[in-house]
Formats: structure tokens, sequence, C-alpha cells
């Protein structure tokens, strides 16, 4: 195991809610944060160096960790769940699931860069002089700092949960996991999602929230230990996704009609006499209804409430242990219909029930 945090850590991530580069916007909200986690600081160099020395003990915490990656440059209808790590974390502070985990903090995002392979060399070294102020080859893309950062994690079997961000974050999170976690070949994956995510690619570009997930498939050795939860919005049936590349599907209309547990069952039982042991839980808010949770970046009908999720990761947890998680394209301030305040966000209070389900399973 390894006991000493890379350095060049300090200048590619941030103290929690501070990875959207800005001076003054979400100042307030953010201040709000910083005085809970470091109430003893006395400005800002202080609370970097108090946040930078907490870090240095990650490889003795036994709490799971928590880890934020606010990035919307994968986005492309609504955008704006860069904003979702610093929202999502002073909603768990009220909710009092927050101290539970050890926040590492977040990605120092660049809103221009996606990954380092998108980035072409000279500009590559251009933004690594402002990041890091030297020629050392550390990555610079929110998705490249963190599928490093959460590859050094996992490899360490670390428990992380990961706030995004849209969904692109999922493919750092989990190539991170699948590439590193030791116990990756015992690991099965639900994705809850209104969207499959599954095109190969969008726009021509490999990579982004609609086409993330056949890029990490690609690393599983059975891709039908991966299960999507709550698909609705799709230009294709169900038949042509699980053929097409061996994932399960689950819609929400049948979800909905109550009538999935045989569905469950059978699962459950084919992955248990295939050696799954573990589940890592990927989850696009906007799996649940849109009048559930709006502030979102894709917000669909007709989707899953949050009894219906839990009630689902019970049946999992009674048989699986929760490896990881992360929860994405929570976009708090789009405000649809009439506005909801922060402090009584519909998106945010759905985000953190699922949150707190995680949190007691993982602590
Ligand atoms: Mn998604």
């Amino acid at each position: 195991m390894e006991t000493q945090t890379p350095t060049w850590w300090e200048k590619a991530l941030t103290p929690p809610g501070s990875g959207v580069f800005t001076v003054s916007t979400g100042a307030h909200r953010r201040q709000q944060l910083e005085a809970h986690a470091f109430p003893q600081h006395r400005g800002r160099d202080d609370l970097r160096r108090l946040w930078w020395d907490k870090v240095q003990n990650l490889y003795f915490i036994e709490r799971p960790i928590l880890f934020g990656i606010p990035s919307d440059t994968g986005g492309g209808i609504h955008r704006g769940a860069n904003w979702g790590p610093l929202e999502i974390r002073l909603q768990m502070i009220k909710d009092g699931i927050y101290d539970s985990f050890f926040d590492l903090g977040d990605v120092l995002c660049h809103p221009q860069l996606l990954l380092d392979e998108y980035v072409e060399p000279g500009l590559k070294e251009k933004i690594r002089e402002f990041f890091y102020q030297s020629k050392q080859p550390h990555p610079v893309a929110p998705l490249s700092i963190a599928q490093d950062v959460l590859g050094t994690l996992y490899k360490n079997k670390k428990r992380v949960l990961t706030l995004g961000g849209d969904h692109s974050v999922g493919y750092a999170t989990l190539s991170a996991f699948f590439n590193h976690h030791p116990l990756a070949n015992k690991t099965a994956v639900l994705h809850f999602d209104a969207h499959t995510d599954l095109l190969t690619s969008r726009m021509g570009l490999p990579v982004c929230f609609g086409s993330w997930v056949p890029h990490v498939l690609t690393k599983l050795n059975n891709p039908g230990h991966w299960l999507q939860l709550g698909i609705r919005a799709s230009g294709k049936p169900q038949s042509h996704w699980e053929s097409q590349f061996g994932v399960k599907q689950l819609w929400a209309n049948t979800l909905n009609s109550g009538n999935f547990h045989d569905s469950l069952n059978s699962i459950i039982q084919e992955w248990e006499n295939q050696g799954v042991e573990h589940i890592y839980i990927t989850f696009d808010i906007d799996a649940l209804d849109a009048e559930l949770a709006p502030a979102t970046g894709t917000p669909e009908p007709e989707g899953l409430n949050d009894e219906t999720c839990i009630q689902i990761f019970r049946r999992f947890f009674n048989h699986f242990n929760l490896i990881g998680a992360d929860l994405v394209e929570v976009a708090p301030y789009i405000n649809p219909r009439q506005a909801p305040t922060l402090d009584n966000n519909s998106t945010l209070n759905h985000a953190a029930l699922i949150l707190a389900e995680f949190q007691h399973r993982m602590t």
C-alpha cells in the first residue's frame, strides 16, 4: 500500500468546493462549505494549507472518500452540473451525512477541456505551465486528472463516492475502477439513468455524456455485469442495446409497474453464480422523474421515484458489497418551473436521499 500523497495533487486538486475556477461567483456558498469543513481556517491560504495537511492522512483513514469532479465540459443540453459537487455537499451537511466521509476535495476543472488525449500537445504544455509551473507530464484535463487520482485510490482499495459533473465523469470513475481496482473482476455495475449513454461517439467525439459507457464496457470481462435501470429516453428499443452491447436493462416502465422482482432475482442469482461479490453504482439523477429532480441537464418524464431506487439498492445490498459509487448530473442552479430555493431544492433533497443509502452502506 502506498503511504504518500503524490505532490502534484496539490496543484491538480483543490479544497472541497473550489474546483470551479472562479474568484467571486458562488463564493458565498463555497464559504459555507469551508466554514463547516475547516472551521478554524483564517483565510484562503490557511485553508489550502489545512486541506493539504489533511490530505496527507489519506492512506491512513478508514472513512470512505468523497471526491468532486465539477466538470460539465462533457455535457451538452443544459449545462450547470459543474456546481453539483458544491451544492450536494452543502445538502449532505444539512442532512448530517457529510462528516462520515473524508473529503479529498475537487479536481481543479479546466472548463474548456475534457480528456488529455483531446488536447493538442503544444496547448497541453501551455496549460501544464498554468497548473504546475513545470513541464512535468501531469494530466491537465478534468477527466484525465480524475482518472489518475481515482486509479491511485482504487489501487489501494479505497472506497470512493464521487460527485459529478456531467455523466462523462463516469468514464473517469469507472475506467479507473476497472483498470486498477484489485476486486474489479468480482464487481458488477448498477447504472441508473433515463438514457443508455451507449452511443460509441457523439458528433465525432468518442467520450461525452451520451457516449461514455461503450468505452468502459470493453474493460469488463462480462458486459452482462452492467445493468442499466430507469431507461426511457431512447431512440432504439431495449433489444437493440442488449444484443449490440451485451448489457442488461430494466426500463423505467417495467420498474414503475412494480413487476420487476423476478427479473432482479434472476440477475442477482446469475451474478452470484458468476462470482460477483461487489457492486459499483453510477447514478445519473435524471433516472428520477423530472418532477422530482428537474435541476439536471436532460430531465425526462415518467421516471423513477426514490422509493423504487432505494428498494432496488437494498435488494442488491443484501447480496453484494457496495465498493464505490458516483452521483452525477445534478445541475443545482437550473431553475425550472416555479423557483425552488437552494435551501429547499427538490433535486438536491432527492440526491441526498440516494447518497444517504450509499453513506449507510459505505461506512
Ligand atoms: Mn447518464
